[in-house]
């Protein structure tokens, strides 16, 4: 037995690294090439080998400690033959690759390249066969020299393969999933101009030109194992963390990998919030035992329970054996109900919504509704309660504008016209048709224009057209009954009023109660744009409307 001090080997240009993970501790059996510890710079991520096999006696480095070439990791206990190589051999200072990735400088100008320029992978060291995890550029982007193209990844490593020269992708010539060697072809570039450091950047000699990038960039501890390539992941200059990747060493993206654990939705416990094996065994524990869901998982759950509630930092959803307490049947929701469920969950969680209740004493419009009603029996057209709040909730909107608006980031959008949804229950859920430009018809043409979209909507015969374009919304349950309640807002509109059953309440006149037709309503409204004194205000001109329809006028 002997003791072995393992020291940092060559890491090239990198002078001093940061110790960022410690991988084994004292007493440990690690095998020749195992991986001791992780250093970072802000340029790569590295992962140093045991040049021997042995038993850990001795941790020379701590957390955060600064390390170069040289440094003693670990003092390693050996048997007696396999400490001679003193001098490691060549493979365990697996690092090398890594290391020898020299920092890219700003390239020299270069003329440009007579025709297309095919970019290879440059001198990768000892690192063979690495696969490409990460395409980082898309055919047409316009790259700049040096900008990283792809990201491959060893199991030791993690690297970004820079463009010799700047111009405009042509072709892409290498697939997610591929492995790829020193002169491999990357991409080919089209007008190609500027190349990279001569050195790392070989003249070529026809065109067109086949010309090794120069030295890869390490990506600085982001792996890319979550970026799907489609994602048209931003070009980023080489040598960067990639922005919003997973901070995770190469063996911990494998490791995840192996489990199938995304690692994006990892949260790293570790330096800088870098993802360590426990916090991914932890993820992996928790998705076991319920207690939360990968993004994948919440997706596909129920639209109308809104997955398991785990984005929004919620307990997932219960998960409840129903058969076990009697007989049940599923049925899956019907079409409808999954497009409005996935709507009224969104404007329910995203709207800070608030509800004004009121009454509106709508006695004398209703006699006035019943006559026209006689009047106009043979005509054939049914005017409805509904029609009359939808020309008062119009006046409403004129006087109070800001009922009649959308959000659109910082700004409103003031709408000019007046298009107005309601709420339609049909046998396959519930929809909203809209009476467009209800400022301009009357209440017979609008009451006539309901019945027909209502129709419409019960047949399930709505198109697009019928159903959209709304600036505010009504939902009335008047014909069925209830008192009040607290209606969704239909996004992108800012307020909705819910109508429920009127009935005769007494009502005192300063002298004795009346008996009084009264219609209660529920004003809901988004409070990033609507003020409670103006919820109150526009409900209360809506009650002043109805109590004396003549109001429209004014
Ligand atoms: N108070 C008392 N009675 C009322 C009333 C009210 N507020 N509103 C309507 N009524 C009466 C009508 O006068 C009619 O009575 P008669 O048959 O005696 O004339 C009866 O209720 C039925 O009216 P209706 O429902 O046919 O007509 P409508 O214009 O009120 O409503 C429509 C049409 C399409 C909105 C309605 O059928 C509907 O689908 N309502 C449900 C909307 C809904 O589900 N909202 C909830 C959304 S949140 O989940």
């Amino acid at each position: 037995m002997a003791l072995v001090d393992i020291k940092v080997p060559d890491i090239g240009d990198f002078d001093e690294v940061a110790v960022i993970e410690l991988l084994v501790k004292v007493g440990d059996t690690v095998k020749a090439e195992q991986s001791l510890i992780t250093v970072e710079s802000d340029k790569a991520s590295m992962e140093i080998p045991s040049s021997h096999a042995g038993v850990v006696k001795e941790i020379k480095v701590k957390l955060g400690d600064k390390v170069a070439e040289g440094s003693v990791v670990v003092a390693l206990e050996v048997a007696g033959a396999a400490a001679e190589p003193a001098a490691a051999p060549a493979p365990v200072a697996a690092p090398a690759p890594v290391a020898a990735a020299a920092p890219v400088a700003a390239a020299p100008a270069a003329p440009a390249a007579t025709g297309p320029v095919q970019v290879t992978v440059p001198d990768i060291g000892d690192f063979k066969d690495v696969a490409v995890i990460e395409l980082l550029v898309k055919v047409g982007d316009t790259v700049k020299a040096e900008q990283s193209l792809i990201t491959v990844e060893s199991d030791k490593a993690s690297m970004e393969i820079p463009s010799s020269h700047a111009g405009v992708v042509k072709e892409i010539k290498v697939k997610l999933g591929d492995t790829v060697n020193i002169g491999d072809l990357v991409v080919v570039l089209e007008g190609a101009v500027g190349a990279a450091a001569p050195a790392a950047a070989p003249a070529p000699a026809a065109a067109p030109a086949a010309v090794a990038a120069p030295a890869p960039a390490p990506v600085a501890a982001a792996a890319a194992v979550a970026a799907p390539a489609a994602a048209a992941v931003p070009a980023h200059q080489p040598g960067t963390p990639s922005a919003g990747l997973p901070h995770a060493s190469p063996s911990i993206r494998k490791f995840a990998r192996e489990l199938g654990v995304p690692l994006a939705e990892v949260k790293g416990t570790g330096p800088k919030g870098r993802i360590t094996q426990a916090d991914v065994q932890a993820f992996t524990q928790a998705v076991m035992a319920g207690v939360t869901q990968t993004k994948a998982q919440a997706a596909k759950a129920p639209v109308a329970t809104g997955g398991g509630g785990s984005e929004l930092g919620l307990i997932p959803w219960p998960k409840v054996d129903f058969a076990k307490f009697g007989p049940i049947e599923r049925k899956e929701l019907g079409r409808i109900k999954k497009i409005s469920g996935a709507n009224l969950l969104r404007n329910a969680v995203m709207i800070p919504a608030v509800t004004n209740h009121d009454d509106a004493d709508i006695t004398d419009l209703e006699a006035f509704r019943v006559l026209t009603n006689k009047e106009n029996e043979k005509s054939g057209v049914k005017v409805t309660m509904l029609a009359f709040l939808i020309k008062a909730c119009v006046a409403a909107l004129k006087k109070f504008p800001e009922f009649n608006s959308s959000l659109d980031g910082d700004a409103l959008i003031y709408k000019q016209y007046f298009h107005i949804g309601f709420a339609a229950d049909t046998p396959n859920g519930l929809v909203v048709p809209v009476i467009k430009d209800a400022d301009k018809k009357g209440v017979l043409q609008i009451s006539q224009e309901m019945s027909e979209l209502a129709k419409k909507a019960r047949d399930g015969k709505l198109g697009p057209a019928d159903m959209s374009g709304a600036c505010f919304t009504i939902s009335s349950l008047g014909g069925i009954g209830g008192r009040y309640f607290t209606p969704i807002i239909n996004a992108p509109e800012v307020a909705i009023l819910g109508v429920c059953k009127s009935q005769i309440e007494p009502k005192w006149d300063g002298k004795a109660f009346q008996p009084r037709l009264m219609l209660p309503l529920s004003l809901t409204w988004d409070h990033r744009v609507i003020d409670g004194a103006a919820a109150a205000r526009f409900n209360a001109f809506l009650g002043q409307i109805l109590a004396d329809f003549r109001r429209v006028l004014l």
